[in-house]
């Protein structure tokens, strides 16, 4: 995707919201890993992107997910709270579920898990996205 090479350029700027998915599939948590930036890469994430003038976070969810993974979702529910990530970035979530397709790394990663409660702990989560990850995980039956 096209990357905003700076962020906000006053204090007055709103920030720009990332929107990223806790995407469920039977009973499992989509983790994707970043091939990109390098100092993101091979860190896991809850895979999604920046918000585009006019759109709703869930437009934006569905066409981020739609554009990096190959699968069409249903937005669900916001999880409660928001992150900060670089300087004038936050990172929103929403639990999805996934309609059709089978994700695949198409943009921006290089690999992609299904985990189970008992395996999300397996994966090394950006430390920004881990709240978001707890909560998503509270939703999950345990296996
Ligand atoms: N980002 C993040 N956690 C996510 C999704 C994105 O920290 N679950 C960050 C990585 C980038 C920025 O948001 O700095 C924009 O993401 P992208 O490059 O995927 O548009």
């Amino acid at each position: 995707m096209t990357e905003r090479t700076t962020g906000p350029t006053t204090p007055h700027d709103p920030a720009v919201v990332v929107v990223a998915g806790a995407l469920y599939d039977r009973g499992r948590l989509l983790a994707a890993r970043r091939s990109a930036p390098v100092e993101l890469a091979g860190r896991w994430e809850l895979p999604g992107g920046k918000l585009e003038p006019g759109e709703s976070p869930e437009e934006a969810l569905v066409r981020e997910l739609r554009e990096e993974l190959g699968v069409e979702v249903e937005p669900g529910e916001r999880i409660p709270g928001e992150w900060p990530l670089k300087p004038g970035y936050v990172l929103r979530v929403w639990t999805a579920r996934l309609l059709s397709g089978e994700p695949r790394p198409l943009e921006d990663h290089d690999a992609l898990r299904w985990l189970t409660r008992s395996e999300l702990d397996s994966v090394d989560w950006l430390d920004q996205d881990r709240p978001a990850v707890a909560e998503a995980a509270r939703r999950l039956p345990a296996a």
